[in-house]
């Protein structure tokens, strides 16, 4: 048995999913006929608590339509230092918006109002003008971690007083509410803009939805056609996002409580250092230090254990739907015997 620990996207879509895909009803999107997208979107964007959404392929797709809406080239945009829209969007920020990033170190991927309204450019010409600010909840590199509502609404008193728009990354907003008990909606209700994925935590295969007010999707809705993502019966797709809705929010809980298992267990392992309390979601970072993180991937790949190294001695460890709790008890068997 293959435990795939890489990342909750590495999920298959189960066979109930598999038949709300082959039964969805279909048209042409970019006609505005495909009216399993358009229930997506509309549920999607009521349950976050804004007027309108947009069904689109991916994260980054999400991510990048909502910043190239917010900035112009050569504004600057403050997000946290590890964030996925800075780090790990190919250079979209620059490359599609012409924006430059603000990168800014928070505890665990989180900041401060303090921090952010001390990354505001002053207005002066010699720089850049600070447009945006960006939110990730929860945050990846910060190993699953929530900004609280209180955070978040810290942050947009700064926004507000400086005119800044809030984008929030919400890929895993699921998983935050999930483990917060806190609402979708008044976990994003003071962002301008949320990214959500269906294609993580939930389980779909492909695709997010970017909502915010219809004047701000309005335009998302041109864009995403320039950005070549204005797709046709794509209500197939849509469905699974449907499907998970119903079926697999509540149950990230079960991702939860495996994280918590498996940081405990591997925390227990001589050699690896692994602190649960620290991990609330389903995202967790082991720290090893007798060995190099590659050489412990390596060896867990040759006991059919898959984890990515994110540094010379420290590995990311997901847990998702696809496994299960004697999944998590044999890969912290293995995870020992590749230490031994
Ligand atoms: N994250 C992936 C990798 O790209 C790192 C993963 O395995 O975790 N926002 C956040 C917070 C993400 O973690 C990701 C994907 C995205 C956006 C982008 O989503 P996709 O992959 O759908 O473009």
């Amino acid at each position: 048995m293959i435990v795939d620990l890489r990342s909750d996207t590495v999920t298959r879509p189960t066979p109930q999913m598999r038949q709300a895909i082959a039964e969805a009803a279909v048209g042409d999107d970019v006609y505005g006929e495909d009216t399993t997208v358009t229930e997506l979107e509309t549920r999607v964007a009521s349950m976050l608590g804004k007027e309108a959404g947009l069904f689109v392929p991916s994260g980054t797709m999400g991510n990048q339509l909502a910043i190239r809406v917010h900035v112009s080239p050569g504004d600057e945009v403050i997000i946290e230092k590890q964030g996925h829209s800075f780090l790990y969007e190919s250079g979209a920020l620059a490359g599609i918006s012409g924006a430059q990033a603000h990168p800014v170190d928070g505890e665990r991927g989180i900041l401060t109002a303090a921090q952010v309204k001390s990354a505001i450019r002053p207005r002066a010409y010699h720089y850049a003008r600070t447009r945006l600010v960006v939110l990730e909840n929860t945050s990846n590199a910060g190993g699953g971690t929530i900004y609280s509502v209180e955070r978040t609404n810290e942050i947009a008193d700064v926004c507000r007083e400086h005119s800044l728009p809030l984008h929030l990354d919400g890929a895993r907003l699921w998983n935050a509410h999930v483990a917060s008990g806190v609402s979708l909606s008044a976990l994003c209700a003071r962002a301008d803009s949320v990214s959500v994925c269906l294609s993580k935590g939930l389980g779909a295969p492909v695709g997010s939805v970017l909502v915010g007010a219809r004047a701000f999707i309005t335009e998302a809705h041109r864009l995403r056609k320039m950005f070549g993502g204005g797709m046709r019966q794509v209500g197939l797709l849509a469905a699974a996002g449907l499907y998970a809705l119903d079926h697999h929010l509540e149950r990230l809980a079960e991702d939860h409580a495996n994280l918590k298992r498996l940081a405990s267990g591997l925390a227990h392992i001589p050699g690896l250092e692994c602190e649960p309390s620290a991990f609330p979601t389903n995202i967790a970072y082991v720290k090893t230090s007798k060995i190099s993180a590659a050489d412990l991937s390596a060896r867990l790949r040759a006991k059919e254990v898959w984890a990515n190294p994110t540094g010379p001695n420290e590995l990311r460890v997901v847990t998702h739907l696809d496994v299960n709790t004697d999944a998590i008890d044999e890969a912290i068997v293995r995870f020992s015997a590749a230490m031994s």
